[in-house]
């Protein structure tokens, strides 16, 4: 049995319904701080409300279901944090730690991403290692980093097996992302079909690492199905698939819609996180101690998000 908070955010909201394809639908959890009851998530299976700072709750809900894994992805993305730092932080952290210590507690397996904002400005830039230097410089990317610091410390002090990736943008057409300064990747797509014209928020230049949502559930459980054995790092593996700026997406998507046109509005606070991040990064221990591997890159992607986002009727 798999409990997963977060369940109806932008990877929640995929993960959960690949889980119950893969494991049974009674046996995935998916839990959110609010309902809706005509998500396929809450229709499909058990589903609790659950604030990830509320210990006591998530303790009563983790003895209810009796899960071996949890999957904690309940957090603020970068853009939000940066303008609730304290938010983020209490969230953050305090929904990180009482997720551990349930998975103590119940001697669950654990899953909770890190992200490429673990790094910051004085991180080599590109094809960032796997262990490197790791001062980020935003409320996101400090949490970042606590997360994977404590994640280690319940692996080596408690014995609590957990893993987590380095998730790099997502790209998704289910679920949109909330607050994340790569949202621009996934809002130029809905606005070339929209509109055929997007104002991007970050500048012409600013490389990021970027993923499709498909890639990045497998990685997840991949690395959560990989022999704990293998696993020389844990908490947290670069994962990656392609890394682009805003030009060069617009172009892809001009392959397909010849008239689309995309301009430059900046958020100095959106740039400024992108610009303390790498511009790509080394994902070799992923695949040399669990096999990691993608299967789109940026035309692929781009052919079957402006497809799937069709079926769903946007632009029409
Ligand atoms: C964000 N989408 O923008 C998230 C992610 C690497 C980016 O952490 O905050």
């Amino acid at each position: 049995k798999i409990f997963i908070t977060g369940a109806l955010g932008q990877i929640g909201a995929e993960l959960v319904m690949k889980m119950r394809e893969i494991y049974g639908n009674s046996n995935v959890i998916a839990t959110d701080i609010k309902i809706d009851k005509n998500h396929n998530v809450f229709q499909s299976g058990p589903f609790e409300i659950l604030d990830v700072t509320d210990a006591k709750l998530m303790n009563e809900l983790v003895t209810k279901y009796k899960p071996d894994t949890i999957i904690h992805l309940a957090a603020l993305l970068s853009a939000t944090a940066e303008s609730k730092p304290l938010l983020a932080w209490n969230i953050n952290m305090g929904g990180l730690v009482n997720a551990l210590e349930v998975a103590k507690e119940h001697n669950c397996k654990f899953f909770t991403p890190s992200s490429i904002g673990a790094f910051g400005p004085s991180t080599p830039k590109e094809n960032t290692p796997q262990d490197t230097l790791q001062r980020p410089t935003t409320m996101y990317g400090v949490n970042k980093v606590a997360g994977e610091l404590l994640c280690d410390y319940y692996y080596h002090k408690y014995g609590v097996d957990t893993r987590g990736v380095r998730f790099p943008g997502l790209i998704s057409y289910v679920a949109l992302p909330g607050g994340g300064t790569t949202d621009y990747a996934v809002d130029i797509y809905y606005e070339a079909l929209k509109s055929g014209k997007y104002t991007s928020n970050i500048a012409k230049g600013t490389y990021m690492d970027m993923m499709y949502m498909p890639d990045a559930l497998n990685s997840i459980i991949d690395l959560m199905e990989a022999d704990s054995s293998k696993l020389i790092h844990r908490n947290a593996f670069n994962v990656t698939s392609m890394s682009f700026d805003p030009e060069e997406i617009a172009s892809e998507i001009k392959k397909h819609i010849p008239t689309f046109t995309i301009d430059y509005d900046v958020d100095p606070v959106k740039q400024a996180i992108a610009e303390s991040w790498p511009n790509s990064i080394d994902p070799s221990s992923a695949i040399e101690e669990w096999g990691f591997k993608v299967k789109y890159d940026l035309p692929k992607m781009t052919t079957d998000m402006l497809q799937k986002l069709k079926e769903k009727g946007i632009g029409r």
